[in-house]
């Protein structure tokens, strides 16, 4: 399959410089308090621990904001935010410190699905309730009140549903396609489900060959690296599925670097996750084909779980949020403008 191989210089220049400055706020690592400051604040406030993975993508720093941004004094609450720097061990630290400070509530996004088992066993016995958002663990439905996130098994088929549309609408639906594809951190939730999703859609087309599938920790760094290998081992490559933005704006810097260009009008169709703003600008400035949004907003849904639970009400034990897709046949400055107040 080839694709238009017209470029406008301009835009690209532009498009370079919005996937370099992806970042929408930088979050201090952690807010340790001791456990005097936490009996303190249980006085007057909801004490809620968060263990957050880690500060890795746009998608994650949107995301922390979106608790922040709720979870203040003002509004009833302390929270005590812990940031794991992408390692699973100090997840563990986190929520055990959780437990010792006596924090009310511990939210914990999962850096991958295993090996939560014990940990929750212990904030379970020092009756501490658990919310788990964003990623899952793989635990006994019994040691956490609910989850909260997304359905990435559904935009792993989106995408690759999308895909399929587009080769029909290019003429290109029986063509050979040759696929390369950037996972996210193996054993996370989203890449689990965003890989799966995808396959299921990937194995009814015979003509779809993926050339190379390798994990790029959701890292705009390592998204970088390993695109620049695909790029030296295979010559025609048409469509690269990324799993997170980052990993993604890495790439289209890699296939730039290479003399390559990408996008609808370019050698290398895009297809990304996240949605987050600086992946629609690229989007609109035509680096990429369609990008699945995953939404950032959990903040308020935790917030509001917490509250219900403060006041002895139930709550759903699976909390799906809402989310969209975005390509090159939308009003792409128009959502823009909206999306844009989201951050603000
Ligand atoms: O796609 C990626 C982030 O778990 C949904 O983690 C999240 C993923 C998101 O680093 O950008």
């Amino acid at each position: 399959m080839k694709l238009f191989k017209k470029i406008c210089a301009g835009l690209i220049g532009i498009s370079l410089i919005l996937a370099g400055c992806g970042k929408q706020g930088n979050t201090p690592a952690s807010s340790a308090k001791t456990g005097s400051d936490v009996s303190e604040a249980k006085k007057s406030n909801i004490v809620v621990g968060f263990s957050q993975v880690g500060s890795e993508s746009d998608w994650r720093r949107a995301n922390t904001a979106s608790y922040r941004k709720v979870f203040t004094e003002e509004n009833g609450f302390y929270l005590v935010y812990e940031d794991a720097q992408q390692k699973q061990e100090n997840q563990l630290k986190a929520v055990r410190n959780f437990i010792l400070q006596g924090v009310d509530y511990i939210i914990l996004d999962p850096i991958v699905e295993t090996g939560w088992e014990e940990v929750l066993t212990e904030a379970k016995k020092a009756g501490i309730p658990v919310i788990l958002v964003d990623r899952k663990a793989a635990v006994s439905e019994d040691l956490y009140e609910c989850w909260i996130g997304s359905d990435f098994h559904k935009e792993g088929v989106s995408a690759g549903e999308w895909l399929e549309k587009y080769l029909e609408s290019v003429g290109k639906a029986s063509e050979d396609v040759n696929i390369v594809y950037l996972q996210g951190t193996p054993g996370s939730s989203a890449q689990i489900g965003r890989t799966q999703g995808f396959d299921e859609v990937l194995k009814k087309h015979s003509n779809w060959h993926v050339l190379a599938r390798e994990n790029a920790d959701f890292t705009q760094a390592k998204g970088k690296e390993v695109m620049t290998e695909f790029l030296k081992k295979y010559q025609d490559i048409d469509v690269l599925i990324s799993e997170n933005d980052n990993m993604s704006f890495g790439a289209v810097e890699a296939i730039k670097a290479a003399g390559l260009t990408c996008g609808p009008r370019g050698d290398i169709s895009i297809i990304s996750f996240d949605g987050v703003l600086p992946a629609l600008n690229t989007l609109l400035y035509g680096d990429f084909n369609a990008v699945f949004e995953c939404n950032t907003q959990l903040g308020p849904v935790a917030a509001d779980v917490i509250r219900k639970l403060n006041e002895g009400q139930k709550v759903e034990k699976t909390i799906y949020v809402e989310e969209t897709y975005f390509d090159n046949s939308m009003d792409l400055a128009a959502i823009i403008q909206e999306r844009k107040k989201l951050y603000n």
